[in-house]
């Protein structure tokens, strides 16, 4: 097994969505040993700490369709100059959320240097909402739209490459909860989706298959999981803010991260949306990291 350069990059912030708690989520991690289980493989694992989220600045503008937007741009600048170092020192960037609205940051730095990254998005939901097509006005669930290009324009435009990914190049697997204008968007952009009416169907090894055989067909430069710890059935990750029954057991999703270990094509990834405040004794940081055991590289015999 190909023996990585871990750069662990803690991002504390609960600014795309209204639970609190989910700030926490590094520190749970963390706690759940995510540096010596990676080390225990044998990576050279950097903890590089967590970036600074300042408080809520009185009296900024309150749009009701992107709640907290100054907040989300300054974490996901600094987020995005962070995972852009890495790459640079040739380091595989971990991303600890958070919630998701994180991955807008994340997906900044990477698109600078990978011109056909491919993404592979494990949540309940299809985080594709703009502005316009919201329920909620929380940036957490439009992380995607912003990243092909869609939505408030200093979101789309964070370290000036717009998009970051190609609608083509991203993979959903697990959404059960999926909002209208999200819907249209899939179909609009050619967006490949495994609902969890797939994964039962299918099974998540053909499931994988089919998905890193479409990737690898597009020729992608490199690939990039994002993880939202909700795409799990809340049986096993209950702390998280919006949970969804019916979804990925904790076995299909160990497959799931072996076969993207075996694929030999992964360069990032990012783990969202522990709650330890709406958790039960650490399970879902504990579920996070024995993910990322499997992950990298972690053997039984
Ligand atoms: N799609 C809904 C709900 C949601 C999205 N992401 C999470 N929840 N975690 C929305 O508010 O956009
Ligand atoms: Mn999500
Ligand atoms: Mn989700």
């Amino acid at each position: 097994m190909n023996k990585l350069n871990v750069s662990i990059i803690g991002v504390p912030t609960d600014y795309g969505q209204t639970r609190r708690g989910v700030d926490m989520g590094p520190s749970a991690i963390r706690y759940a040993g995510v540096v010596e289980r990676l080390e225990a493989i044998g990576h050279v694992v950097h903890d590089q700490g967590d970036i600074r989220v300042s408080q809520k600045q009185e009296g900024t503008i309150v749009d009701k369709q992107l709640l907290n937007l100054e907040e989300v741009i300054d974490v996901s600048t600094s987020l995005a100059n962070r995972v852009n170092e890495a790459i640079e020192q040739k380091a595989f960037p971990l991303v600890l959320g958070g919630d998701h609205s994180i991955a807008i940051g994340t997906l900044a730095g990477l698109g600078e240097h990978f011109k056909n990254l491919g993404v592979i998005w494990f949540d309940a939901h299809a985080d594709l909402n703009t502005p316009e097509t919201t329920p909620s006005g929380n940036i957490h669930g439009m992380p995607l739209a912003v990243s092909i290009g869609l939505g408030h324009e200093r979101l789309v435009k964070i370290r000036n490459n717009v998009p970051k990914i190609k609608p083509e190049n991203v993979i959903i697997i697990g959404a059960r909860s999926v909002d209208p204008g999200e819907r249209e968007l899939i179909s609009q952009q050619g967006i490949k989706v495994y609902t969890m009416h797939e994964v039962d169907r299918l099974g998540m090894t053909r499931v994988m298959e089919d998905a890193l055989a479409y990737l690898r067909e597009r020729d992608v430069d490199g690939l990039h999981l994002s993880l939202d710890l909700d795409g799990l059935d809340p049986l096993y990750t209950p702390g998280v803010g919006t949970p969804v029954p019916g979804g990925i057991t904790y076995r299909e999703s160990h497959l799931a991260m072996e076969m993207l270990q075996e694929s030999g094509m992964l360069t990032s990834a990012e783990f969202v949306e522990v709650n330890p405040i709406l958790d039960e004794k650490n399970r879902t940081a504990d579920v996070a990291v024995a993910l990322m055991g499997s992950l990298f590289g972690e053997t039984l015999v």
